[in-house]
């Protein structure tokens, strides 16, 4: 496990993310003055142009102290996606594969849950195809050292746990696979169940693996 700190927010005029609002936010923002058509941060107003009126903003909150960001949930990052092809070693032809990812995943202000299971139904945490040309089956498990209580995974205030998904594909015709952990449930203290924000998708796949399983028929009439 390992222990995070908190994290320091943005707050509105600290423009060099140094914690405060003082004359070097202003020099930045003195430095964008006239620009148009600007996506700038100091654009202040967000109404495209650096002028008077983000200026007045900033004056409004010199010599602010930013607070740390309360953040209360979890957050995730990848560590790896790892995946295996085994052949049958009769036909030479793709008979499984096991495609493992790893997470880690940290609770931010209270103590969060990962319910245990596996599914597709939306209420748990999902492990699914996301691509695919092929087809077969798949069978998919979750592991981690934390803690169980309430069949969940616990996770302590401010500590990070790993969590394991492994899916074993088994396919029947040829193609592209592609699997994916597409949704995070967990659970607050109090049983409240949250999903976790977007942006699983995309991230937290593993690489597009083709596979060939050979002619079912041909492989029979080899018996
Ligand atoms: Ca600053
Ligand atoms: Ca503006």
């Amino acid at each position: 496990m390992t222990f995070l700190s908190s994290v320091k927010s943005q707050c509105l005029g600290d423009l060099d993310n140094s914690g405060n609002v003082n004359i070097s936010d202003m020099m930045i923002l003195v430095s964008s003055f006239g620009d148009t058509d600007c996506l700038c941060s100091a654009d202040l107003s967000a109404d495209g142009d650096v002028n008077i009126s983000d200026i007045l903003i900033l004056a409004g909150v010199y010599g602010n102290e930013c607070q740390e960001q309360e953040l209360y949930g979890i957050n995730v990052e990848l560590i790896s996606t790892i995946y295996t092809i085994i052949q049958n070693p009769e036909t030479g032809f793709d008979s499984q594969t096991t495609i493992t990812i790893q997470i880690a995943i940290t609770a931010f202000g209270d103590d969060m849950g990962i319910a245990k299971n596996t599914n597709y139904s939306g209420f748990s945490n999902l492990v699914w195809l996301v691509v695919e040309t092929g087809d077969g089956f798949m069978v998919s498990s979750m592991t981690s050292s934390a803690d169980i209580a309430n069949n969940a995974y616990q996770i302590q205030e401010g500590y990070t746990e790993t969590f394991t998904f492994t899916s074993t594909l088994i396919p029947i015709e040829g193609g592209y696979f592609q699997v994916g952990l597409i949704q995070l449930m967990y659970r607050l203290p109090d049983g409240t169940e949250v999903y976790y924000p977007e942006g699983l998708l995309g991230e937290f796949v593993s690489p597009v693996i083709f596979l060939d399983p050979g002619d079912p028929e041909i492989i029979i009439l080899g018996e």
